[in-house]
């Protein structure tokens, strides 16, 4: 008897200071490429990643990039509206942009919540040092304070990456997407319609294009 297939849509946050990556990681993420001459545009972009997770498993990864508006250090809540999981980003090499990390963790906490069928939690949180292929020695992570950093401040993990060299960012969508799977799995699928999570009604909002990162 051939199994149904299960497909899985999950909205996933990319927030960080300006300049720290959060473009790159989503294109080589999604696309396999590293590009140093793109222009970043203005507003919110998002890509999809489509996984073939198993069998059948297939998950559908809507990732949201911020395009333009980090100068603000926080985004409206239709931006983080049903999100299910995020990366917060800063950059190995310029020490402020870690700064904005716990503020970006804040905005995250106190603007989107799991649904209250999952227990309304706060959503998975994953953060990324990256450029790590630039770091010299004064800059490595300290993997103890990091540790500590996540364990203190809410975050699930945390990964050295780089966008150049695709180092790890496979490793921490994954360990995403295996927690939201989890949870789905203990709770069942939200009662929210699954396309709600890629319409944006409210009045506020921008229809972002398709795509429109790349
Ligand atoms: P943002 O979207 O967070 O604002 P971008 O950041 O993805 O636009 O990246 C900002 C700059 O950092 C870009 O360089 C980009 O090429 C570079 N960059 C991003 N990730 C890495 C990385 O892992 N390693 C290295 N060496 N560079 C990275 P430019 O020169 O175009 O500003
Ligand atoms: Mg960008």
């Amino acid at each position: 008897m051939k199994t149904e297939v299960r497909e899985y849509l999950y909205k996933i946050l990319v927030v960080g200071d300006l300049g720290t990556g959060k473009t790159s990681i989503i294109r080589r993420y999604v696309h396999n490429i590293f590009s140093t001459n793109y222009k970043s545009t203005i507003g919110v972009d998002f890509a999809l990643k489509v996984i073939q997770w198993g069998p059948d498993i297939i998950v559908r990864l809507q990732l949201w990039d911020i395009a333009g508006q980090e100068r603000f250090g926080n985004m409206t809540r239709v931006y983080y509206k049903e999100a299910l999981g995020a990366f917060v980003v800063y950059d190995v090499t310029r020490p402020n942009t870690f700064e904005g990390v716990t503020r970006w963790k804040n905005d995250i906490d106190s603007k989107v919540r799991l649904p209250s069928s999952w227990g309304g939690g706060p959503i998975p949180v994953v953060l990324l040092a990256n450029k790590s292929d630039l770091k010299s020695d004064g800059q490595s992570v300290n993997a103890g304070e990091l540790d500590k950093f996540c364990e203190e401040n809410g975050f699930m993990q945390w990964f050295e990456t780089s966008a150049k060299n695709n180092t790890n960012i496979d490793d921490a969508a994954r360990v995403l997407i295996e927690k939201i799977l989890s949870v789905e799995e203990e709770h069942g699928t939200p009662e929210e319609d699954q396309d709600g999570r890629i319409r944006l009604d409210d009045e506020d909002s921008k229809q972002p294009e398709m795509g429109g990162c790349c």
